[in-house]
């Protein structure tokens, strides 16, 4: 025969809970889409008045290129009309388009360069 447990009435009544209280809160799984940071392809524009010379060492020097292959960057904007000097975050490639324009305007020549967002 069950016996029924004597109530104390000094102690005050329990209510039975949820492990975790019973009043928690629920967040739903979301998937976290980090997106990478957009990047920036420099490219420079061919013009009849630059020197191939100038070109090629611009490309060296503010792209750390060796000189085989500023060289084959160079010929390439001079033959297609444009060329990827490098890709960077958005401030280095900005950065890298001043840097070019800033020499050629101290240097006299036209060069053009841009940056361009890519995908
Ligand atoms: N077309 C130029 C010349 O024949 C050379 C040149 C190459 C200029 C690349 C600009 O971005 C350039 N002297």
């Amino acid at each position: 025969m069950a016996t029924k447990k004597p109530v104390n009435p000094t102690l005050p009544t329990v209510t039975p809970r949820t492990p975790d209280g019973g009043d928690s809160v629920v967040l739903e799984r979301r998937s976290q889409k980090i997106e990478p940071p957009q990047m920036y392809q420099v490219a420079m524009l061919n013009d009849d008045y630059t020197p191939m010379e100038f070109v090629v060492m611009v490309i060296q020097e503010f792209f750390s290129k060796d000189r085989e292959a500023a060289t084959q960057i160079m010929l390439k904007i001079h033959l297609d009309g444009k060329g990827v000097c490098g890709v960077y975050s958005r401030d280095v490639a900005a950065t890298k388009v001043d840097q070019v324009l800033d020499a050629a305007k101290q240097a006299g020549h036209p060069l053009q360069c841009v940056s361009e967002p890519i995908e």
